[in-house]
């Protein structure tokens, strides 16, 4: 069955049967609770989990980590229900599921929860991380602790994070080795406002849209290209209706795995603590799959005949150049003393 067909198809049994319960118990069971309504040990629970890429991305096995960790840590009383390939919809709608409280968890990339919290958009900065040791050294540091503690007021509990990665440029038009070549280009970008005005300053012509949807929209020529991974470019398959792949590594995108704070609120603190311990370890198993798939994914896209181009040093510093207005408009909305405190992290790390 046509891929697209399947998950139309997908796309609207699912969440359905999601609402109707059909597919677990909203993170209830016969649950006992004390005075305060909260419960007490360990409750058989079916916890719904969505993201938007498929089981077999490393994000998709970083899900199958942190479903095995739990079920392991709680004596298979909770219970993880995976749901890939944004079948229960894609990161925005999956996060305000829960905060609604008809899903539990999702791993979104943090890029389009800018709309809720505009102070993540400080990791959509072009160029502001050189490498996954930096990235991790931010997001596992006060900063990223001081993003995650914005969360509960938005009804949401975050755990950990996790890599989407360096995101890498692909096209149908040419190749991209300057920043002149952005010029014309019509480009998918994530709903984040950072990563449009970057690609305005650039010359491309950005159009932000749904991850579910860029298959088609490359397919039908909507757009150009799209910017993503490397594990996301072949997972999803691009390479079939792009010929280009630029290594432009122009932003790092984090993914962060959220809980639903009405279902958190219920849970007991071993429970709690159940949830928090295995999202923490399946995100560092997941950082690890990431960055080795990513090396066989170039060399798989390069056998699928994507015609793959570096970037120079210096045409990445033209690049950054051009872009710099962006990110300084961007840290007075965000706040300068987050950006501060984010480049002092980063100086910490580059002059060890
Ligand atoms: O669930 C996460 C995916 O949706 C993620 O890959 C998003 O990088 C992303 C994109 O380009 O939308």
């Amino acid at each position: 069955m046509k891929k697209n067909m399947k998950r139309a198809i997908l796309g609207v049994l699912l969440p359905s049967m999601v609402l109707l319960g059909a597919c677990g118990n909203n993170g209830e069971g016969s649950v006992k609770t004390n005075a305060t309504g909260k419960t007490e040990g360990i409750q058989e629970r079916t916890i719904k989990a969505g993201i938007g890429n498929n089981e077999n991305h490393p994000q998709g096995q970083g899900m199958k980590k942190f479903k095995e960790l739990v079920e392991e840590k709680s004596g298979g009383k909770m219970k993880v229900q995976n749901f890939f390939d944004a079948s229960l919809g894609d990161d925005l709608n999956m996060t305000k599921a829960l905060q609604a409280g008809t899903q539990e968890i999702t791993n979104p990339s943090t890029s389009p929860l800018v709309g809720m919290i505009p102070e993540f958009g400080i990791f959509d900065f072009p160029f502001v991380f050189n490498n996954e040791e930096e990235a991790d050294a931010v997001l596992d540091g006060p900063v990223g602790q001081k993003l995650m503690d914005k969360l509960p007021e938005q009804g949401l509990i975050g755990l950990a994070y996790s890599e989407n990665g360096f995101r890498q440029l692909t096209n149908s038009k040419h190749a991209v080795k300057t920043a002149e070549d952005f010029k014309g280009l019509k480009i998918r970008t994530m709903q984040n406002e950072v990563h449009l005005d970057a690609f305005k300053k650039l010359g491309a012509n950005p159009s932000p849209m749904a991850f579910s949807e860029v298959f088609t929209a490359l397919e039908s020529k909507t757009v150009d290209g799209q910017e993503n991974p490397l594990s996301t470019i072949k997972s999803q398959k691009y390479n079939e209706v792009q010929k280009h792949l630029s290594l432009t590594k122009h932003v790092y995108t984090p993914f962060i795995m959220l809980v639903s704070k009405k279902f958190w609120d219920k849970l007991s603190e071993e429970e709690q603590g159940i949830l928090r311990e295995a999202a923490q370890e399946a995100g560092k198993y997941q950082r690890e799959v990431s960055r080795k798939e990513n090396e066989i994914a170039i060399k798989d896209l390069e056998k699928a005949g994507m015609k793959i181009n570096e970037v120079s040093d210096e045409e990445r510093e033209k690049m950054k150049k051009m872009i710099q207005p962006v990110n300084d408009k961007y840290a007075e909305k965000f706040g300068t003393e987050l950006v501060d405190e984010m480049m002092a992290e980063l100086e910490k790390v580059r002059s060890k």
